[in-house]
């Protein structure tokens, strides 16, 4: 009997993982990095060990430290989660020889199928379907160059130790073919470690539908069901759905039958999946097999009833499979987005810093899988993942309407993040009537407006004055007043507005220029306004932070700057002498010192972002009074880094 669970990965995988372990009645152990001290898998689990630095190669890839900390706990199996270990022939083989029972399939299946050439063949032999093209041992470029003329184009170059888009290349006619092998390998090369690459025909628009399977020591296998992730960017998945709305029962029969193939052809165990490429005549060939519990598990637990964790920890004890195929049946619809921390309309870059609020909204058929609360820290470490979103419904619609609705209410302020983008893709028409493939969002989405970066309106700057109106009045009750009429000076989305207010605290009118919108307050109270807006009560949910304010309605997120009693800029543009942090990145150098004489615009540190270089500037003339950044730092947007005492002298002389 297995006792004692150690999840060797942090997260909402972590947390997901301590929960079903915990319900079965094992106990549980986290392990963390330095940076994860108060994650939320830290404090779930019964006990926590601190494996080393944030640095992933340092601890959640410490095979070592993670080996250790279950022997000194008394850990009697390990959940690798995904990602990090999970896939790793060697810790599994470790885990075996210290006598700990990994909740993953034997090394050797986890070794062949990361070999795509030595998987497609063993797949081949077992009657998998594939994609045809070329896998033979040890081919030189010449070898390749000539079986490329059997297989025609467009074809695909992959890397054999590839996985997830990476060392891929499409090839369209001949005359490109050997230049790019050349790159091929040596990408591969660089990446993997390995140049062994395999030829196939490229398959045109395909979708992505996976197949969850499940094994036992015994030799029984079985599928339940398939997911749809044909929803990617930049290989990234975005969407995954369950049962997949291009897939027919026969499709489904047939998929599933190739897939228990595939795993009993490989001694499976555990659980598995199976990705296969689906053409638009529903013809499907074998991808890879991820030997692994996957992200999108929940869409699969959610249509079949079942808890794949609580499989797993019953297979690795020796267990047979809790179902037999013919009790596995299919209910409704569960479609999950990616919620993350990062910036559409600014080339999806990752976000980091504080989240002050994150409460998912509740409703019927919705599930969050998440390993943050109010107050956590992201941090540039790891994936900024928030949370996986959930909608399960009778039929796709409502789940659909279900996802949509937990997105735009659910409260998120301190972080960008996707949601608006996830909200406008599960809205969309094309993706509605089940037809999006894996082109879909550069084919027909790129323009949507959750991708540009968006101005802020005149009504969103009226509900913004509401908050802040109120705030300058205090508690005070409202007044019959005579209406006030109050510059307000904000910064929103990069730019600076001077907004006109008239308020007597209930009715308010904000003017921009040539635009204004009025606006009756019905309440202010805990961070939620209800407001009358052209005759319609609705709700706006915000957050005060310092002189930032952000706000929450109708399904969009936007924060405005009160600059209204910040002193201006000095002559000439001067700034204040408080050097921040231009973005998140890494301080590669620092150019100067305290007590040494700086001129406005000259370089103080670089900061590395985006692979780019950034020099922070002086932003008037002075003298250094501190340095607060050392070579190697990693820092934050908005982190102060160097204080410069103004030059009194220089600043009389600019105004001569
Ligand atoms: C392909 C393909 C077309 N033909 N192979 C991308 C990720 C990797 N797992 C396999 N990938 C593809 N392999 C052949 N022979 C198109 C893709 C592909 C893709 C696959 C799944 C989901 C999204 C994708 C996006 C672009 C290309």
């Amino acid at each position: 009997m297995l006792k004692k669970l150690l999840i060797a990965n942090r997260g909402e995988i972590a947390v997901r993982v301590i929960r079903t372990a915990k319900a079965l009645g094992y106990r549980t152990v986290a392990v963390y990095s330095e940076a994860d001290a108060n994650a939320m898998h830290t404090e779930l689990a019964d006990e926590a060990v601190c494996i080393g630095p944030a640095q992933v190669a340092a601890s959640y890839l410490n095979a070592d430290a993670i080996l250790d900390a279950a022997r000194k706990t008394g850990a009697d199996c390990i959940h690798p989660g995904y990602g990090f270990l999970s896939e790793n022939a060697g810790f599994s083989n470790a885990c075996k020889a210290a006598g700990i029972v990994f909740v993953g399939p034997p090394a050797s299946a986890i070794e062949l199928m990361g070999s795509k050439r030595r998987s497609k063949i063993a797949m081949q032999k077992a009657g998998v379907p594939v994609v045809p093209g070329y896998e033979g041992d040890n081919a030189g470029d010449d070898e390749l160059i000539a079986a490329a003329a059997d297989i025609g184009y467009p074809l695909m170059i992959k890397a054999s130790a590839g996985g997830g888009g990476r060392g891929m290349r499409l090839v369209h006619q001949e005359s490109e073919l050997a230049d790019n092998i050349k790159r091929a390998r040596s990408e591969s090369k660089q990446a993997f470690g390995d140049d062994e690459l395999i030829l196939e025909k490229a398959v045109i628009e395909p979708r992505h539908i996976e197949i969850q399977v499940f094994a036992d020591r015994h030799g029984n296998a079985v599928y339940l069901g398939e997911r749809d992730c044909s929803v990617q960017r930049r290989h990234q998945k975005v969407v995954e759905e369950a049962p997949s709305p291009f897939v027919t029962p026969e499709l489904r029969a047939a998929m599933g039958d190739a897939a228990v193939t595939a795993a009993l052809a490989c001694n499976y165990e555990g659980a598995g999946t199976v990705e296969f490429l689906v053409d638009k005549d529903r013809n499907f060939y074998f991808l890879e097999m991820n030997t692994r519990l996957q992200v999108e598990h929940p869409v699969t637990e959610l249509i079949t009833g079942q808890d794949l964790v609580a499989w797993q920890l019953s297979v690795a004890e020796g267990l047979p499979l809790p179902l037999a195929q013919n009790d596995i049946e299919l209910n409704g619809h569960a479609i999950e987005v990616r919620l993350y921390a990062e910036d559409p309309a600014n080339g999806f870059t990752p976000q980091t810093g504080p989240l002050h609020v994150f409460q998912p909204a509740e409703g019927e058929g919705l599930r969050y899988d998440t390993g943050v609360r109010s107050g956590d820290e992201v941090t540039p470490h790891y994936d900024p993942m928030l949370a996986k979103v959930i909608a399960w419904g009778e039929n796709r619609d409502e789940a659909r309407r279900r996802l949509i609705r937990a997105l735009e209410d659910t409260t998120i302020f301190g972080l960008t993040t996707n949601r608006y983008f996830l909200s406008r893709i599960i809205a969309d028409s094309t993706f509605g009537a089940g037809e999006a493939t894996t082109a879909f969002l550069q084919q027909s989405f790129s323009a949507d407006p959750s991708l540009q970066p968006a101005k802020t309106q005149i009504r969103q700057l009226a509900l913004a004055a509401c908050v802040l109106a109120h705030g300058t009045s205090g508690q005070e009750a409202w007044s019959n007043a005579p209406a006030t009429h109050t510059p307000m000076k904000l910064e929103t989305g990069g730019e600076t507005v001077e907004l006109l207010v008239q308020s007597n605290g209930q009715n308010l009118s904000a003017r921009l220029g040539h635009e204004h919108y009025e606006l009756t307050i019905a309440s202010i109270q805990n961070g939620l306004l209800c407001v009358v807006d052209k005759g319609i009560r609705q709700r706006c949910h915000y957050h005060r932070d310092g002189d930032s304010l952000h706000l929450q309605a109708f399904g969009k997120s936007w924060s405005v700057t009160d600059l209204t009693h910040q002193p201006a800029a000095g002559a000439n543009g001067e700034g204040n002498g408080r050097i921040p942090a231009s973005m998140d990145g890494a301080i590669i150098d620092v150019l100067v010192e305290p007590g040494q004489t700086v001129r406005q615009g000259e370089t103080l540190v670089i900061l590395e972002a985006m692979k780019m270089e950034h020099p922070v500037k002086a932003d008037c003339d002075g003298v250094v009074a501190q340095v607060l950044t050392r070579k190697g730092d990693q820092v934050r947007r908005n982190q102060l880094l160097v204080e410069v005492t103004i030059d009194e002298a220089s600043e009389s002389e600019n105004k001569k």
